[in-house]
């Protein structure tokens, strides 16, 4: 029974993952003609600013190198009353928002109080019984952390590493790594869809969000960015997938995200950016228009392969935002542990702030 499950488990992730391709393919179509041609990423990256090297030729965490001892305590003076939040979405089976191509997680019981009812098993010696269970998921099915190696352009990934690197799992910029090294220092949260969201503090879908509005929430809310900050940005959307018609706007193809230039990309380098999360399915909006031509997540190649910044995506930030709104304290120690799971390319988190 639970194998039947499994199997066809595997080939609704297979097909996902076909489906997965297609997107991949619709949006490589629309940057190149030709395979001799430049993509446009690699137009736009040729003079964006670049951290491959600044941490030794092996490197694999890229901006997290930021991250030292003395953010760490930035993050802990940041702390003021204790209340403590956590980031992850609940884990629901066959239920979540995704990317398109992933599929939910899917998770069964392998055995429970039934399985010792109907005799299939027996208690332990002494009388104690127990329950196991199982889930097949997209590790990026969930509130993640991508590792720097998930999203490339041309044929290198962060580091200057070989694309092929990625081949049957990452040799060079997995998830592992940064499970290894762990996320700590002050985080600071930007609530863009309280500010510029109207009544529903929420932002519109399609909305792209520039350097502009980041610095003018920032204001809004009376706090500085500092260097070294983790960027909390909520814009709103992801509540929209559990209200009652979800279908009726949640799309992760329009949901509101960062969008594209090296405006931003400076900005983020100058302010030695570890890392952005978002309450988004992809950090930034997933459709952009740039110089005419569309690219689809144009940010993951300019952020992951070339700064080197890490990423955290669906992230649940509305209690802490209406507790922020209500006591004005937008600053905060940031922790996130992804899991050590090698050659990974992303990772589930339930990321932890504390006020
Ligand atoms: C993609 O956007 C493809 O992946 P993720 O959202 O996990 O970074």
């Amino acid at each position: 029974m639970l194998n039947d499950k499994l199997r066809t488990s595997a080939l609704a992730l297979a097909t996902a993952t076909a489906a997965g391709f297609g997107l991949v393919a619709a949006g490589t179509a629309t940057a190149t003609d030709e395979d001799s041609e430049q993509s446009l990423m690699e137009r736009l990256q040729a003079d964006a600013p670049n951290n491959w090297g600044k941490w030794g030729e092996d490197d694999e965490v890229g901006a997290l190198n930021y991250l030292d001892a003395e953010q760490v305590l930035r993050g802990t003076q940041a702390v003021r009353s204790g209340d403590t939040f956590t980031l992850q979405i609940p884990m629901t089976h066959g239920s979540g928002p995704v990317f398109p191509g992933r599929v939910p997680m899917q998770h069964y019981m392998a055995q429970d109080g039934a399985s010792y009812s109907s005799g299939k098993a027996d208690p332990l010696a002494g009388g104690v019984k127990f329950s196991d269970d199982v889930a097949f998921m997209y590790l990026q099915g969930t509130t993640h952390v991508d590792g720097l190696a998930h999203a490339w352009y041309g044929e290198e990934i962060y580091g200057g590493e070989s694309a092929d690197s990625t081949v049957h799992g990452h040799a060079h910029g997995s998830v592992g790594a940064l499970g290894e090294r762990g996320i700590a220092g002050r985080g600071v949260l930007l609530d863009v869809g309280r500010h510029m969201g109207g009544d529903n503090n929420r932002l519109p879908v399609e909305t792209c969000i520039h350097l502009d509005d980041l610095q003018a929430t920032a204001e809004a809310q009376d706090v500085e960015i500092e260097k070294r900050d983790i960027l909390l940005i909520r814009t709103g959307s992801l509540p929209r997938f559990y209200e009652d018609e979800p279908d009726a706007e949640w799309n992760a193809m329009n949901e509101p995200g960062l969008c594209y230039s090296h405006e931003l990309l400076e900005w983020l380098d100058d302010m030695e950016t570890p890392a952005i999360a978002m309450d988004n399915i992809a950090v930034e909006k997933v459709v952009q228009e740039i110089d005419g031509e569309t690219a689809i997540i144009p940010l993951h190649g300019a952020l992951m392969r070339d700064l080197g910044i890490v990423l955290s995506e669906i992230n649940w930030l509305e209690d802490l935002a209406a507790d922020s709104a209500e006591d004005g304290q937008y600053t905060f120690l940031y922790t996130a542990a992804p899991l050590k799971v090698e050659q990974g390319t992303g990772s589930p988190v339930n990321p932890v702030v504390i006020k």
